[in-house]
């Protein structure tokens, strides 16, 4: 059965790859599941029909058969649990993939979204600025323990696996938006071999080509 996933009919990125249905439609190319997308508006997404899917009313969801499922993180599980390709067979390195999924989400993210709120939503306050160098600190302490813990290796646990699929994510949003980023080589380059995977490239081919309205340039599973 092929799922549907949903987008942004017009990012606020403009195709920088940045929102989640982008995570969703990587954690798919990986394991070669080809995918329809459905585009909503800003409207459409807080109407009845796609609150039923989504009871905060955002993307991404995804819908397959009975199944319909909103939250990256669990829609990503799930794609890597059904599929062969983003989980070890391994029992206790399928749980420590998992676990730097959850990592990803609940301790690497939440610093680096604060920053994004406080630069969106407090931006003109006049203490805003006064505040911005302890908000961007608790991103440095989150950085600098995720690149000890990373060192040398490639990926955060043996082989790539959904775990850093999901880390790598959430530091692309940091790349595309501060030099933070640029102060931990070896997360730089961590990112930079997530984004050189080809399932990674046909995923953000796919959904730049939402925003330029031309056909994506690598071959996609998108439907
Ligand atoms: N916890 C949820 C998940 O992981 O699925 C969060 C989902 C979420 O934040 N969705 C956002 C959304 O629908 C889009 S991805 N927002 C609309 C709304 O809440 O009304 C977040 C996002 C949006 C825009 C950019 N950007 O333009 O750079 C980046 C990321």
């Amino acid at each position: 059965m092929i799922p549907t996933v949903t987008a942004f009919e017009r990012s606020p990125d403009r195709g920088k790859g940045l929102a989640r249905d982008t995570r969703v439609r990587w954690a798919l190319e990986e394991v070669g599941q080809p995918y329809k997308v459905r585009l909503v508006s800003f409207r459409a997404m807080k109407e009845p029909a796609h609150l039923a899917l989504h009871p905060f009313g955002q993307i991404p969801t995804y819908e397959e058969g009975d199944l319909s499922l909103f939250e990256t993180g669990a829609i990503v599980f799930h794609i890597a649990e059904r599929d062969a390709g983003l989980l070890p067979g391994d029992v206790n390195a399928r749980a420590r993939a998992i676990t730097w999924m959850f990592a990803a989400l609940s301790t690497v993210e939440p610093p680096i979204l604060e920053r994004k709120t406080a630069r969106l939503l407090e931006g003109d306050k006049s203490w805003s600025e006064q505040r911005m160098p302890t908000v961007e600190n608790r991103i440095r302490d989150r950085l600098g323990q995720l690149s000890g813990r990373l060192g040398d290796a490639d990926w955060l646990d043996g082989a790539f696996s959904a775990g850093d699929l999901m880390m790598v994510s959430v530091l692309l949003r940091l790349k595309a938006s501060s030099g933070i980023l640029d102060e931990y080589p070896n997360l730089s380059a961590y990112v930079a071999r997530g984004e050189a995977r080809p399932a990674y490239k046909r995923a953000f081919d796919a959904q730049l080509a939402v925003f330029t309205g031309k056909p994506p340039a690598s071959l996609s599973g998108a439907a």
